[in-house]
C-alpha cells in the first residue's frame, strides 16, 4: 500500500474519529439540555440548539399524572348567589342572568357590588394544594361576559367596574408559581354581553334572528385579543379550558382555528375539546371518527361508565348541585363520595376537576374547604395510587376500583371483605409482594392463587381506611 493511502486510510480514519466525537458532544449537549428544561414549561431545544414545541404525549405529561385539579366558578353571579328580586332562581348560580332574565342594563350594576375583600390568592391555591390537586381552572370569563382580569379590551372587568381593582388572575397566577400548582384558564366563547354575541340570550334588536350576523366580529376584535391577553400576560398556563362552544354561531372550522390560534401563542399549553364541537362526539364515541380539536374530553357532572378508551378525558362535576355560588343549595356531596369518585375517575384513566363556587366576599364555602380537606387527608397517604397511574387492567371489582403502574396494581378497596379475603378476578400475573400502601413498614400480606386468573389476598380484620384503603400488589411482567 503507497504512503498516499496509508496517508488517506489515516486521514480518514482522524475524520471518523472526529465526527463520533462530535456526535457524543452533540448527544451530551442535547442530554444537558432537555434534562434541565421545566417540564411542559418551555419547547425542548433540538439537536442544533433549536426551539421545538412538545409533542402531544410530552405536553400532556403533566396532565395524565395530575389526575387531580380545583375548577373555580367565580364572577358578579356570586353576587346575587341564586336569588333575584326575592325569588330564588332555579338552576346553576352562573347562569341567573339568563333564567331569571336579566337584562343586561339590570346585570351590570352588579359589578359595582362585587368587592371580594376576603379573597387571598395564596390561600385558594393552598386549599387546592392541600388537598392534593395540581392544577386549577378559574373562570377567566363566564357566559355573562365578566372579565376577572385587567383587560385593556373592554371596561367590563374586575379593574374598572368594580370597587375591588385587584386583577385576581394576576394574584392567582403568582400565587401559583409560588406554590407549584398550574394555572389554567376556562374560557366562554358564548358571550351574553357583547352585542355583537348575544343572541339567542339577548337579543338587543328585535329582529327576532336566533343567531348574530357579527359573531366573526365578536370572535375576531373582540375574543382572540382577548385571549391573547390571557394567554400572554399570567405566565406559562397549563390549559386553555373553553366553553359554551354549543351555540349554533360556533362551528368545527372555527373551532381548529382557535385551537390553532391558543397554540400559536403558547406551543405546550392544552386545550380542551369545547373548543370546537367535539365534546358530545369525541365522548360519545370514544374516539370521533373525523378529527376534533382538542386534546382531551370532558364529561361533566359523570364518569364514564368505562371511561373514554383511547382519548384522554377530565370529569368536571361540582360539590353541591351548582358551579357559581348560590346562598342555599346545601346539597353536598359526602366526602366518602368524592373520594371513591376520585378513584373511579383515576381507574378509568381520566382526570377529576372538581368545582369550588367562591363568595362575592371572595371565600370558597366551608362545606367545599372540608371536603377538600378530608381528600387532602387520604391523599398524603395514598396519592401514590393516583398520580401517574393510568387505567385498571382487570374487569369490574366487586369492592372497590384500581390503579396502575408499570410493575404495580392499587387496589381501592371500598367494601373491606368480612372474610378477611380480598379476591382480584382477572390477573394472571405472578405476584411478588403485597402490603398496605398506609403501612410504612410494608408488611407483606399472603397471597394464594385460586385459579388460573384469580388471586386471593390475605387482609387484617380491621380496614385502615374505611372510605378507601389501597393495597398494592407487585406484580411480574406488564
Ligand atoms: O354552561 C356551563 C356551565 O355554567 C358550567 O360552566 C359548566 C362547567 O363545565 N359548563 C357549561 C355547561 O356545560
Amino acid at each position: 500500500m503507497d504512503n498516499k493511502t496509508t496517508l488517506f486510510r489515516n486521514h480518514n480514519s482522524t475524520c471518523r474519529s472526529r465526527a463520533n466525537a462530535v456526535i457524543i458532544i452533540a448527544a451530551l449537549f442535547m442530554l444537558v439540555i432537555t434534562s434541565c428544561q421545566e417540564e411542559g414549561s418551555k419547547p425542548f431545544l433540538g439537536l442544533f440548539g433549536e426551539k421545538r414545541p412538545l409533542t402531544k404525549d410530552e405536553r400532556m405529561k403533566w396532565w395524565r399524572d395530575a389526575r387531580f385539579g380545583m375548577f373555580i366558578h367565580w364572577g358578579l353571579y356570586a353576587v346575587p348567589a341564586g336569588q333575584w328580586k326575592g325569588k330564588q332562581i332555579p338552576g346553576i348560580g352562573e347562569w341567573i342572568m339568563e333564567r331569571a332574565d336579566i337584562p343586561v342594563a339590570e346585570y351590570e350594576p352588579l359589578a359595582q357590588q362585587f368587592n371580594p375583600v376576603k379573597f387571598n390568592a395564596d390561600e385558594f391555591v393552598g386549599i387546592a394544594k392541600n388537598a392534593g390537586m395540581k392544577y386549577i381552572v378559574i373562570t377567566s370569563k363566564h357566559h355573562d361576559g365578566f372579565c376577572l382580569w385587567d383587560s385593556k379590551v373592554t371596561d367590563y372587568d374586575i379593574i374598572d367596574a368594580t370597587p375591588f381593582k385587584r386583577d385576581i388572575l394576576k394574584e392567582l397566577s403568582k400565587a401559583c408559581r409560588k406554590q407549584g400548582i398550574k394555572l389554567c384558564f376556562y374560557h366562554s366563547i358564548m358571550d351574553w354581553h357583547h352585542p355583537d354575541a348575544q343572541r339567542p340570550f339577548y337579543p338587543n334588536y328585535n329582529d327576532g334572528k336566533k343567531s348574530n350576523p357579527n359573531f366573526a366580529r365578536y370572535v375576531e376584535n373582540y375574543m382572540k385579543p382577548q385571549l391573547k391577553e390571557l394567554i400572554t400576560k399570567y405566565g406559562p398556563l397549563g390549559v386553555m379550558w373553553f366553553d359554551g362552544e354549543w351555540i349554533k354561531d360556533w362551528t368545527e372550522p372555527q373551532g381548529k382555528d382557535l385551537y390553532n390560534y391558543v397554540r400559536a401563542l403558547q406551543p405546550n399549553i392544552l386545550i380542551n375539546n369545547r373548543v370546537g364541537k367535539g365534546r358530545k362526539e369525541m365522548e360519545g364515541l370514544n374516539k370521533g371518527d373525523q378529527e376534533y380539536a382538542g386534546d382531551f374530553g370532558t364529561p361533566e357532572q359523570q364518569i364514564p361508565a368505562t371511561g373514554l378508551p383511547g382519548v384522554d378525558w377530565e370529569s368536571c362535576m361540582t360539590m353541591n348541585d351548582t358551579w357559581g355560588y348560590k346562598s342555599y343549595d346545601h346539597n353536598w356531596k359526602s366526602s366518602e363520595d368524592l373520594l371513591q369518585k376520585l378513584a373511579d375517575i383515576a381507574s378509568k384513566g381520566g382526570n377529576f376537576l372538581l368545582n369550588v363556587g367562591p363568595t362575592a366576599e371572595g371565600v370558597i364555602p366551608d362545606a367545599s374547604v372540608e371536603r377538600l380537606a378530608a381528600i387532602g387527608n387520604w391523599m398524603k397517604v395514598n396519592s401514590e395510587s393516583i398520580y401517574g397511574t393510568t387505567a385498571s387492567p382487570l374487569g369490574k371489582l366487586p369492592w372497590g376500583r384500581c390503579t396502575a403502574k408499570p410493575g404495580k396494581l392499587y387496589l381501592h378497596v371500598f367494601d373491606w371483605p368480612t372474610n378477611l379475603r380480598l379476591e382480584v378476578p382477572g390477573l394472571k400475573n405472578q405476584v411478588n409482594k403485597a402490603y398496605l400502601l398506609s403501612d410504612k413498614k410494608r408488611t407483606t400480606l399472603t397471597v394464594r392463587r385460586e385459579s388460573k386468573d384469580t388471586i386471593a389476598v390475605r387482609i387484617p380484620r380491621e380496614a385502615p381506611d374505611v372510605v378507601n384503603t389501597v393495597v398494592v400488589l407487585e406484580i411480574k411482567d406488564k
